[in-house]
């Protein structure tokens, strides 16, 4: 029996559409910039704030109404739900899935009863995608809820947590591996400290430079090509995450020599609490070629935690697609909602509405980064601003032609400078707003 029956394969209205549960913008099939609205944005449900999420926050209980659900941690009721969550995002038109480990099975009494669990499960998933086409972007382990792991994971000062982090991460990369996964992805929500007292932040970090070898060392030998991704997040659990921002990220990866095979799941709500807008983080990872993929959410500025909601304004959406377009696009990553309804949002019907209005927020950001690409208005002005770099004493420099002392005859010929140039950011962001 269908779970979401009154609901039939979301369709794209266009514009002028009232209906709630259509798309406006997110027209799949058409081509923008020579690919798919469905290439470029490689959308993706997440499993666990979509499927496992009850509502319950600090001060309250669950909301959610999840009818199909039957109360019970079985494998049975994995399964159902597995079922259901295919069902959902074939309606959707969503390509793509992503989950944890404990969000798709059961945790058991042991490691192997875990794994037969999961086991259990990825063989329903493996099913369902063949049956819908629907594929897998990433899936990672879930290294932050047990509390084995409140002292962290990989960089937990027990062995024993490390030993059965790499245990988790092993079995996970093979169901990853036997699910066509494109990308695995690696958050470490207690990769960090709440105390420095007691903390050797050396050592802690260099255990997490050997965990992620042994990661890249076990997909070799298994022959898992896809991607491994890093989540950077300031802090919550945390006080202090190490994978804290963009460039705290690419500096750990650098440092470990890990580039070769690692690159950066860039989230919204994350860069926010981090200080950073998402287009900063990534133009960051983007321009050092460490873009992987995003996980697609919006903060509430009013709030300083990671509220995972998803995202509406499609000012922030051009901003995205604009970072993307430029990078060439995201895939093998995708576009990730990592956000999930409010608790009020109880019924079964939000996580469409949820969806769709995401999924369509992104497709009118597509359609606003491409059009402001095409004018080229925009771009025409950047590269006008830095023009003094194309010639003469700029060239030299970029060139390697310059050192100080040919740059101090220079000035001193020169004498003075003069500031030939606004910056003109009025208006650049009135020109933003004549496209969105
Ligand atoms: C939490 C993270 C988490 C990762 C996956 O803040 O966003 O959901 O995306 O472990
Ligand atoms: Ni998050
Ligand atoms: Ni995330």
């Amino acid at each position: 029996m269908p779970a979401f029956p009154e609901i039939d394969r979301i369709a794209y209205e266009g514009p002028a559409s009232k209906n709630p549960l259509a798309y406006r913008w997110y027209n799949e099939d058409e081509v923008i910039e020579g690919q798919t609205m469905k290439d470029h944005l490689r959308f993706a449900v997440v499993y666990w704030h979509t499927f496992r999420g009850t509502g319950a926050d600090p001060f309250g209980s669950p909301t959610m109404v999840r009818p199909w659900e039957d109360g019970t941690d079985s494998v049975e009721n994995a399964i159902n739900r597995a079922r259901v969550a295919f069902e959902f995002m074939e309606k959707l038109g969503a390509p793509y899935y992503a989950f944890h480990d404990r969000d798709v099975a059961p945790e058991g009494e042991t490691l192997a009863e875990s794994n037969k669990n999961f086991d259990a499960v990825a063989a329903v998933l493996k099913e369902e995608q063949e049956r819908t086409g629907i594929k897998l972007l990433w899936g990672t382990a879930n290294m932050f809820s047990n509390p084995r792991y409140m002292h962290g994971a990989a960089t937990s000062c027990n062995a024993d947590a490390f030993a059965y982090a790499a245990s988790q991460v092993k079995k996970c990369l093979e169901v990853t591996k036997e699910l066509g996964g494109e990308n695995y992805v690696f958050w470490g929500g207690r990769e960090g400290y709440q105390c420095q007292f007691n903390t050797d932040m050396k050592r802690e970090l260099d255990h997490l430079g050997k965990f992620f070898h042994m990661a890249i060392d076990y997909a070799n030998e298994i022959g898992f090509n896809g991607t491994f991704l890093i989540e950077p997040k300031p802090k919550e659990p945390t006080k202090h995450q190490y994978d804290s921002d963009a460039a705290a990220c690419i500096n750990f990866l650098r440092a470990y020599e890990l580039t070769d095979r690692f690159k950066l799941n860039i989230e919204t709500n994350h860069a926010t609490l981090a200080g950073h807008t998402m287009m900063h983080e990534l133009d960051y990872a983007g321009h050092q070629d460490l873009l992987g993929s995003i996980d697609a959410n919006t903060g509430d500025l009013m709030l300083g935690w990671d509220t995972d909601q998803f995202p509406t304004n499609f000012y922030l959406t051009a901003e995205i697609m604009l970072m993307l377009l430029k990078f060439g696009g995201i895939a093998p990553g995708g576009v990730n909602f990592d956000a999930k309804v409010r608790r009020e949002s109880f019924e079964p019907i939000d996580l469409f509405h949820a969806h769709v209005g995401g999924m369509d927020a992104f497709a009118r950001g597509l359609r606003i980064a491409a059009e402001i690409r095409i004018d080229g208005e925009l771009a025409a002005f950047v590269t006008d601003r830095y023009s003094s770099w194309d010639s003469g004493i700029g060239a030299e420099i970029e060139a390697d032609k310059a050192d100080f002392k040919s740059l101090e005859a220079y000035m001193l010929e020169k004498a003075e400078i003069l500031p030939n140039q606004s910056g003109r950011q009025e208006m650049l962001e009135h020109l933003i707003n004549r496209y969105i």
